[in-house]
């Protein structure tokens, strides 16, 4: 018997995501942005990028390519306020119904100022990455966006497909600009609402054109037989938490990070 209401399963089947409200406080949500927007404004060695193969590079544990945006990688390495996310009570009735043995595998914020432009339509994993059997929900990949401010429809919003991750049709998806995207819809919500989705979903982020700031914190999960570090070998870093940082987790934390104690990587 799951533990996510019929409603709600029936939805993220038909949609592929769906937005759960009020899951983190005013409080809450200030609180993760102090910390958040201190880290924005510090720089960062990235030593570990001298451990990759000569002619490779990962990404930078802090972002700036897009302009007007600021992307922070590997969460929890950077401050343990983060670590509370990982198994967040409201969240891990939805990973254990819809992803079954949920290993968080990466996590990342991004914070947009006004004219932030818009990003490029894309899918984390095939949508063979996603079934329905024997009554079960599965997506093998699994992402979990905290808007940590309002996320209105012209403060960057994520934009979706509603049913992408069923899709027998592809389009060339970067021929299309933003909501010019047959069937496509911006997920607007308030700060503190939960965005759940299915990696096999078509997405992307509009372009920002109010002043302040949007900022949200993305946690992305697989489950447990997904190879996590065949995915993109130059960002193990930011996908793995060495023990001091894993040392400091709850057993449940702990359990959903599993896989970390399975990797070689000594930075
Ligand atoms: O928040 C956004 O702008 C979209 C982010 C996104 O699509 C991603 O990080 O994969």
């Amino acid at each position: 018997m799951s533990d996510v209401s019929i409603e709600d399963q029936f939805l993220f089947d038909l949609q592929g995501f769906i937005l759960l409200r009020d899951v983190l406080s005013p409080d809450e949500c200030t609180a993760l942005l102090d910390v958040l927007y201190h880290l924005e404004l510090q720089s960062y060695s990235d030593e570990w990028q001298a451990g990759l193969p000569a002619d490779q590079t990962g990404r930078p544990t802090r972002e700036t390519n897009a302009s007007h945006q600021v992307r922070l990688n590997g969460l929890p390495r950077l401050d343990p306020i983060f670590d509370q996310l990982i198994d967040h009570p409201r969240i891990l009735p939805y990973l254990n119904a819809f992803v079954g043995d949920p290993q968080l595998i990466n996590t990342w914020s991004i914070s947009k100022d006004q004219d932030t432009p818009q990003g490029g339509w894309h899918r984390g994993v095939p949508t063979s990455d996603y079934v329905y059997h024997q009554g079960e929900i599965r997506s093998r990949m699994f992402n979990t966006v905290y808007f940590l401010t309002d996320n209105g429809s012209e403060d960057g919003c994520i934009m979706a497909l509603p049913g992408s991750h069923k899709s027998n049709l592809d389009l060339n998806w970067s021929q299309y600009e933003g909501l010019d995207m047959p069937g496509s819809v911006a997920v607007t919500g308030q700060a503190g609402d939960v965005l759940i989705f299915s990696e096999t979903v078509v997405h992307n982020g509009l372009r920002k054109t109010t002043t302040g700031i949007r900022s949200n914190l993305y946690y992305n999960y697989v489950h447990a037989h997904y190879n996590v570090v065949m995915r993109e070998p130059t960002n193990i870093h930011h996908f793995f938490f060495p023990s001091e940082v894993r040392d400091r987790f709850t057993d449940s934390q702990r359990e959903m990070t599993r896989w970390m104690e399975q990797v070689r990587w000594g930075y």
